[in-house]
């Protein structure tokens, strides 16, 4: 039985990678940071099979500590302060965790388990401002974000790695993949979710930043599973995957408000807290190699994409009642509660 470990088990990513490798027959461990609260929504189906570690990837004791106890064959670095907009209030915190993270986790492995595979969560926000379409695995990248300069950085430790210590080290340069499982500021599931509530009476308009933004969105269950294909190669190598269409922001809004029988134009309103202060204006992959080579394809469409999320969310947002999940005010004015504060 093979052994995987996956940082950012919690994220998207996590959660149906955790899914596809129990159905590939691995014993999988996964990576979780402490919380307050534990956040275990993406992964509650699955937790009696995975095997929780805690650790961050700030802490190389716990890092080291989690390749001891879980001894994998192969290591999936999903872990990331992911949200582009929070890197820019956040450059630091960003640097830390998704660039020297990255350092600290193949530390890990080269100090605990050098044979071990490793793939790294690298991404098309290190293209940036548009050097050539379709962006390709020889594309220069011109990072627009903190997040994309320390996505940079770790992208380059991951093939410094492999060329240094011979480790097996991947880096899936993935475009944006989306899901009913998408973190909800994210733009398309900020848009779903808000369809959803509009049009179950919930909410009245949608605050928006730049409609122009062009993305290359994929599903991120087909996406998972290049990562899987890129670590069962015979050699370590970097590969872009994406769906080879672009579509805006705009067209997102027609496809998801349309589909509830609504016109985005009655509901959206522009909003400068959501515009960036540099953007990445235009993403289009070419994942011709990920094609010949691992013979990778993607299932799922666009607008299927963005339906089914939006089925999602309705079904969510019905089954929830906003008010009764909220925490219940304490009443201090309470007679009881009075007379237990005066004792
Ligand atoms: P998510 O934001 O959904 O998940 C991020 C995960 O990282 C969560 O499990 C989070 O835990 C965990 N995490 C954050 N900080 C730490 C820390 N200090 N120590 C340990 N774990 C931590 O991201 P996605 O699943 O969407 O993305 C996975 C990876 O792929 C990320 O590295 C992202 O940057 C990258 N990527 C994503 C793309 C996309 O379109 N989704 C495209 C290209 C790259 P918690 O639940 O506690 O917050
Ligand atoms: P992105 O994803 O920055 O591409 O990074 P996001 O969904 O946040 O933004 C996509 C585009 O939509 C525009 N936009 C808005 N975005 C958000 N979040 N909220 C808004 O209100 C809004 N209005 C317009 C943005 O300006 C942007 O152009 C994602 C993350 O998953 C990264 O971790 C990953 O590396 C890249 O995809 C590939």
């Amino acid at each position: 039985m093979k052994r995987a470990l996956i940082t950012g088990i919690t994220g998207q990513d996590g959660s149906y990678l955790a899914e596809f490798l129990l159905h590939k027959g691995y014993r999988v461990f996964g990576l979780r940071r402490r919380t307050s609260t534990p956040n275990y929504t993406n992964i509650e189906h699955i937790l009696d099979r995975v095997e929780i570690i805690d650790g961050d990837l700030s802490d190389l004791s716990s890092l080291i500590r989690a390749i001891q106890i879980s001894d994998p064959d192969e290591v999936y670095n999903l872990a990331a302060q992911s949200y582009v907009e929070t890197s820019w209030p956040q450059p630091l915190l960003t640097s830390e965790l998704t660039a020297i993270g990255v350092t600290n986790m193949l530390e890990a492995v080269r100090l605990v388990k050098p044979t071990t595979r490793f793939y790294q969560a690298s991404s098309s926000e290190m293209f940036g401002k548009v050097q050539e379409t379709p962006q390709k695995e020889t594309t220069p990248f011109y990072p627009r974000s903190p997040y994309g300069v320390a996505k940079v950085y770790s992208h380059w430790m991951t093939v410094n790695y492999r060329e240094s210590f011979n480790l097996f080290a991947c880096s899936g340069i993935l475009f944006n993949h989306e899901s009913p499982r998408r973190g909800i500021e994210f733009v398309t599931r900020k848009v779903t979710n808000a369809v959803a509530r509009i049009k179950l009476g919930l909410q009245q308009e949608l605050r928006m930043g730049n409609l122009e933004a062009r993305r290359d969105w994929g599903f991120a269950g087909d996406y998972v599973q290049a990562m899987w294909l890129m670590l069962q190669q015979n050699t370590p190598d970097d590969y872009v995957i994406a769906t080879g269409e672009t579509h805006s922001v705009r067209e997102l809004l027609e496809v998801a408000f349309s589909y509830v029988g609504l016109d985005y134009k009655d509901y959206v309103v522009n909003d400068e807290r959501f515009h960036r202060p540099a953007e990445v204006d235009l993403l289009l992959g070419d994942s011709d190699k990920a094609k010949k080579q691992l013979g990778w394809e993607r299932r799922v469409g666009f607008v299927q994409l963005i339906q089914m999320m939006v089925d999602s969310d309705i079904q969510l947002n019905q089954a929830k009642s906003y008010g009764a999940l909220k925490q219940q005010a304490y009443d201090f004015s309470d007679p009881l509660v009075a007379a237990s504060l005066s004792d």
